[in-house]
């Protein structure tokens, strides 16, 4: 609320006041309309403060839904029955209900019997835990971590890692850029531009082929000044699910090093795009190996189901061991004013699971059924689009795509569409998360998209 002092003379006090009174210490309030006016009297004159109800705040416009989270939001206010989830990227069981994996709980468990405590951590996260996803990125036996070369610190989930790469970034190369795919995950570039990072595109999706524009892809990444930050889905791209080959990452590697340019993985799919963690971190192994300097950010909250924990780390792998070091201490000072040291519970959770074998083997078990019912859910729906829609169009594109995520080709009205009509909700640029979608559903999907594709301009 604030205030205005007037300061006026008596005859002046407005006679519109609803009640008004000035008792004999001399002062008195009244109230007008949402105002309260209080008075004083002194030496004949009245000084009046008049306290609005006007918000400091009023300057801060409404900000938009976010366009993945919001999805939800505006999920749980429908009321039909018939509404499916298919916004924000978190798998989903058969029965569409939130799934804890079973290794987590075992790992849970192990923590409770051994009674660990909450002391903070230290600012870089819980050592077994940041040497656990060092090996799991680069595999055990890599060079880089035997010659401590790799510097990881735990971050806030994938997202926290990122934002913690992005301010290094903004702090450590002024001025330099960042070249992220279009399209991408929609919180990159708020990432980026956030942490006041400037960034720009490189073609990546191409409409007419619903695959890769490798062509446009090396173009611009050729295109881009010397020691640009070029920002890479290190497995199953979201949204598109289009990776590139095994060969073109060596082509994609190929100009990067020719133009001195900074690979920036985002790891947040390890283990979900073919269901083998050392097959979805062949991209990344494949630039280590060459000896290049490598930003990695990780996320567990797909492959261990551990969204609300917030756990995953930036690693960056560097030349030496001294700058390895120096990074490091960095990155220490630049998460301490931000967060100060991050939670424990997850980073546990995930040191537990790797480090124990047994819990490891039952792991991948687990992240294979996961990743197969996905891909059971991508067949179906290919099947039951393909046998109702008598049109001719070509819709095998939904099978070639990887990871959670169906990238459809619908536009913003045909995607309003699927919500308003169908009770769909779903992102506005097409992206449909399969991991959210059961086999009992496709064949109302497929009518939903159907419709949609074919009735909605
Ligand atoms: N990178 C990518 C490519 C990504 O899709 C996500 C999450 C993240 C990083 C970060 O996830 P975190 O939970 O911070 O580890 N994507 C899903 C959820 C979201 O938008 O936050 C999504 O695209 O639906």
């Amino acid at each position: 609320m604030a205030s205005a002092v007037l300061s006026i003379a008596t005859q002046c006090v407005s006679p519109n006041a609803s009640s008004l009174s000035i008792n004999e210490t001399h002062k008195g309030k009244a109230k007008l309309g949402g105002s309260t006016l209080r008075f004083s009297k002194s030496s004949g004159r009245i000084s009046m403060t008049v306290a609005v109800n006007v918000s400091r705040f009023e300057g801060i416009p409404m900000a938009p839904p976010d366009p993945i989270l919001g999805v939800s939001e505006a999920f749980r206010a429908d009321t039909n029955d018939v509404k499916l989830n298919l916004g924000v990227g978190a798998y989903r069981t058969e029965e569409l209900q939130p799934y804890v994996l079973n290794v987590v709980k075992k790992a849970e468990n192990l923590m409770l019997e051994r009674g660990d405590n909450k002391e903070y951590l230290p600012i870089e996260g819980l050592a077994a835990f940041n040497k656990a996803t060092a090996e799991l990125l680069l595999g055990a036996d890599n060079p880089a971590i035997k010659e401590q070369r790799v510097a990881t610190v735990q971050g806030l989930s994938g997202t926290g890692s990122l934002r913690l790469g992005a301010a290094l970034i903004e702090r450590y190369f002024p001025g330099s850029k960042v070249l992220i795919s279009a399209p991408t995950w929609g919180n990159h570039k708020n990432i980026f531009n956030d942490a006041r990072v400037p960034w720009s595109e490189y073609r990546y999706y191409d409409p007419r082929t619903v695959g890769l524009d490798f062509e446009g892809m090396i173009e611009d990444i050729k295109a881009a000044p010397e020691g640009t930050f070029v920002l890479l889905h290190g497995c199953a791209h979201n949204p598109t699910g289009i990776d590139p080959t095994p060969e073109q990452w060596e082509k994609i590697a190929d100009v990067i090093q020719q133009k001195n340019h900074i690979p920036f993985f985002d790891v947040a799919y390890q283990g979900f795009a073919s269901g083998s963690l050392d097959e979805d971190a062949a991209s990344v192994r494949l630039f280590v190996a060459r000896g290049m300097e490598v930003l990695v950010a990780q996320s567990y909250s797909k492959n261990l189901g551990l969204y609300a924990e917030r756990i995953g780390a930036m690693n960056v792998i560097s030349s030496s061991s001294e700058s390895a070091t120096r990074v490091k201490s960095q990155l220490k000072r630049l998460a301490r004013p931000m967060y100060s040291n991050p939670p424990v519970h997850g980073a546990r959770i995930v040191a537990n699971v790797v480090g124990t074998p047994v819990l490891f083997d039952e792991w991948k078990a687990e992240m294979e059924m996961m990743a197969g019912r996905i891909k059971n859910v991508r067949q179906k729906l290919y099947d039951s689009i393909s046998s109702k829609d008598k049109s001719g169009k070509d819709w095998s594109f939904i099978l070639k795509q990887i990871g959670m995520f169906s990238y459809t080709g619908l536009n913003k009205n045909q995607s309003d569409n699927m919500t308003n009509k169908w009770h769909v909700y779903m992102t506005k640029d097409g992206r449909i998360s399969l991991a959210g979608l059961s086999l009992a559903k496709c064949e109302y999907l497929a009518d939903a998209i159907i419709d949609s594709y074919h009735n909605v301009s």
